[in-house]
């Protein structure tokens, strides 16, 4: 599955209503005056963050949305009804980008939040605006004014609670398919992700959070070396790092230092994040080998490491307990 999560749409909000030339016509009043009221003002563009949508695909399909133009005002000083807004309903997470694709506009990082992408023009004057002293009969009304329209990127980062990072063929994906009903592709030999996978990891009724398996990093990928570092992107905003080693490979501390290198080469925070770290394919290595690479990998990271199989679902339940409390420490904001 390739994540649909950018959408390109054109937005258009409504003109402003147009004033109007009136004069009063009154029973024994001889000249009246004028009273022609402004238009309304145009419908805005709006989008807003809700809950419970977690791609752009609706986008695919609807890329044009228009408010309406404001009413004419009227005689009698009778200003034109204000249009209602368009609301876009999208993602929590959705960032707003110009045209070009870079600039950023808003970031709808919040359920609730929302912005005006496009402003609605505001009405135009009626004649009774124009009335001075020496012009006590102004035929002059303006237009409304137009209402702002552009073309704009949605783009999605993916909110994924946890996300596995490793060198290529340590096991990440069989991971992931291990504890959520996603299908990635496993094989045995490196970038066999090619793009980010999303699964679901339930631990119980009341437990749940979203894992993301990437593309496998590897030494310079923070300079494009290998698939590049253009998928951490989707890990930016994770709660907890879940960081994979190959226990069959000789020096899971290398391993170990290369990835933290490169995180650290992309920056954004990412070797700020909580961080867990498994030494995987535990059913394939020898007890001494398990025992000394632990060790190793432990000096390496300076923490306690977990020793897990993917395969067959040794260490995987503490593997999960342990994210789980560290999103849920994320999400009360500890
Ligand atoms: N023995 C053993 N083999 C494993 C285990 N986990 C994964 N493998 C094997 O290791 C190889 C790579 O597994 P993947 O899950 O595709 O690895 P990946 O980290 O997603 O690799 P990329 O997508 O290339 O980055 C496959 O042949 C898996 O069958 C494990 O716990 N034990
Ligand atoms: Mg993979």
């Amino acid at each position: 599955m390739k994540f649909l999560d950018e959408a390109k749409v054109y937005v258009k909000a409504g003109d402003g209503g147009d004033g109007v030339v009136a004069f009063r016509r009154e029973k024994f009043i001889e000249f009246g005056g004028p009273d022609g009221g402004n238009g309304g003002k145009g419908g805005d563009v709006v989008a807003e963050a809700v809950e419970g949508l977690n791609t752009l695909i609706d986008f695919r399909y609807a890329q044009h949305f228009k408010a309406r133009k404001g009413g004419n005002g009227a005689g009698a000083d009778r200003t034109g009804a204000g249009s209602d807004d368009v609301v876009l309903k999208v993602p929590v997470g959705t960032q707003i980008l110009a045209e070009d694709r870079e600039t950023l506009l808003a970031d709808l990082d919040a359920p609730g939040k929302r912005v005006i992408i496009a402003r609605g023009g505001d009405g135009g004057f009626g004649n009774a605006n124009y009335k001075t002293s020496t012009n006590r009969a102004p035929r002059r009304a303006d237009k409304g004014w137009p209402g702002e329209e552009r073309w704009l990127w949605l783009r999605l980062k993916l909110i994924a609670d946890a996300g596995l990072v490793g060198l290529p063929n340590a096991g990440k994906s069989t991971f992931l398919a291990a504890v959520s009903a996603a299908k990635p592709k496993i094989a045995d030999y490196p970038f066999t992700t090619l793009h980010p996978q999303l699964g679901v990891v339930r631990l119980n009724a009341t437990e749940e959070f979203v894992l993301a398996d990437i593309p496998g990093l590897i030494e310079g990928a923070h300079e494009g070396a290998g698939l590049g570092d253009r998928f951490l992107g989707h890990v930016e905003r994770c709660a907890v790092l879940l960081h994979l080693i190959d226990g069959t490979q000789a020096d899971p501390a290398d391993a170990y230092r290369t990835i933290r290198h490169e995180l650290a080469g992309y920056g954004h925070g990412l070797t700020d994040k909580p961080e867990i770290v498994a030494l995987n394919k535990a059913d394939a290595m020898t007890p001494q080998a398990r025992a000394s690479r632990v060790k190793a990998l432990e000096r390496a990271c300076g923490r306690r490491v977990l020793l897990i199989s993917g395969a067959t679902g040794d260490g995987v339940p503490q593997a999960l307990r342990a994210l789980a409390d560290t999103i849920a420490a994320h999400r009360r904001g500890d």
